[in-house]
């Protein structure tokens, strides 16, 4: 390991003890980073990457909300702007009740890499809750979201920060938290977040895209390797919004997703999720509130295996997409041992980084990493700041071809980056150093601050 990366994830560890998952993603992205050092000694000469991993800014704030039953609570609100070199803070909001500094620092870091990935003018920036929405009524959750807003709105803003959707916030919260922001500022200011409903300013597409961006790049995966989408199997995890992109394009081009997940278990369903009725179930679980996927099973007779996930599952091609560290190195062997060729991760860091370099140095299987594959929907989330800052609305058939094209860019520049730097066909590598390469550019040009 080069001694400058070495040092800098050192100063990471050590200052970051108490936060895992932000210390993963550093170590998984400056490792990549090596052959880029090596050819710019200017980095250390400015000591650029001490820079890349240390937030701008980031606060917390109290969030103080009323029960139905009249009781008050208290959550803590965090936003981290976590780089703002090439654009605007751009990133999502998590309302899970796990959320702690350390997960919304590494969705913070990814989503720099990710942003500069989709070639559009949006810095990276997180945020979210410690708050729980699961068995919360619709007025607790408008309280929550206006709260929660009322202590955010001074720190964002369409040319500052423009938060969007996460694990836990989704139209309906993304509508409660913009009504409140407008009732403060008294204007509409570009719409602020994105994922707004369609009716005041949100983007057609935007609820399918990072779904349907990952199957757009799978499709280039396919496509090196002299094969089509047509008839493959996809094992998939969760069922949420992300999950339903993908089941509803895959089964527009003839493949079908063969497995859901939750927090109760996986469904098997080998005919794949693939009838409207099904996919449009999945909509509905979710509006539920119940976080099940048995009602799957139930509803369509298939199997339910409890409290288990879907990796032992044989299919073509694997994509976890439901939350972090969902994949570890038991489950890795599981997929190598299944001859799985295509490994493609989806949600945010999916994978650990030992169960990551293991799946990568199998031979013939090809891994693919989310902060590419799922980069779709910040890209279309950019597209609905163009559309509002413009007062333009455009066709569903616009935003696809776009978001089309942006996905075919960050594949085709993860490629050559990774040949550029003799690391041969490297998604991962090639999309850590693409990502890196415009942050750093922006940042030696204005300066060391
Ligand atoms: O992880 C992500 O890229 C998101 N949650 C979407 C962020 C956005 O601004 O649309």
């Amino acid at each position: 390991m080069n001694a400058y990366i070495a040092s800098v994830i050192e100063n990471v560890k050590a200052r970051h003890a108490n936060e895992p998952e932000f210390v993963q993603t550093v170590e998984e992205v400056l490792s990549s980073l090596e052959p880029v050092v090596a050819k710019h000694p200017e980095y250390e000469k400015v000591d650029l990457l001490s820079r890349m991993v240390e937030p701008e800014r980031m606060f917390t704030f109290r969030v103080c909300w009323m029960a139905d039953d009249g009781t008050w609570h208290t959550n803590i609100g965090y936003r981290c702007q976590f780089n703002g070199a090439i654009g605007p803070y751009k990133g999502g909001l998590r309302f899970q009740k796990n959320v702690y500094p350390g997960i919304i620092k590494f969705l913070g870091f990814e989503q720099v890499f990710k942003n500069s990935l989709t070639g559009l003018p949006i810095g990276g920036g997180k945020g979210g809750s410690d708050f729980d929405p699961a068995g919360k009524s619709d007025a607790e959750i408008m309280r929550f979201c206006q709260s929660f807003m009322q202590a955010l709105y001074r720190y964002i803003g369409p040319d500052v920060d423009v938060p969007a959707g996460d694990m836990g916030v989704g139209a309906r919260e993304i509508g409660y938290l913009y009504g409140e922001y407008r009732r403060l500022k008294g204007a509409f200011e570009n719409g602020v977040l994105t994922g707004k409903g369609f009716s005041y300013g949100g983007s057609l597409i935007r609820p399918e895209a990072t779904g349907f961006g990952a199957v757009y790049y799978l499709e280039n995966v396919l496509k090196h390797e002299g094969e089509s989408i047509q008839g493959k199997t996809i094992a998939c995890a969760g069922f949420g919004n992300v999950t339903w992109g993908i089941c509803k394009k895959a089964a527009e081009l003839g493949a079908k997703v063969v497995t859901l997940s939750g927090p109760d278990g996986y469904i098997y369903d080998p005919d794949g999720v693939v009838t409207p009725e099904k996919i449009a179930y999945l909509v509905e679980m979710r509006g539920s509130g119940r976080n099940r996927v048995q009602d799957y099973a139930e509803k369509f007779s298939v199997e339910f295996h409890a409290g288990e996930k879907p990796w032992g599952v044989k299919a073509d091609v694997i994509m976890p997409s439901a939350m972090q560290n969902d994949v570890h190195m038991e489950q890795a062997k599981q997929i190598a041992a299944n001859g799985v060729k295509y490994y493609i991760e989806v949600a945010n860091m999916p994978t650990t980084n030992d169960a990551l370099r293991f799946l990568m140095e199998q031979p013939g299987m090809i891994v693919a990493p989310s902060k590419a594959v799922n980069a779709g929907g910040v890209a279309t989330s950019a597209l609905e700041m163009a559309q509002n800052s413009e007062r333009l609305v455009w066709t569903e058939e616009e935003v696809d071809k776009q978001l089309h094209q942006i996905m075919d860019t960050i594949y085709n520049m993860s490629v050559s980056a990774a040949e550029q730097y003799g690391l041969g066909y490297n998604l991962v590598a090639g999309a850590n150093i693409a990502g890196f390469q415009r942050v750093a550019d922006a940042m030696m040009a204005q300066g060391v601050f």
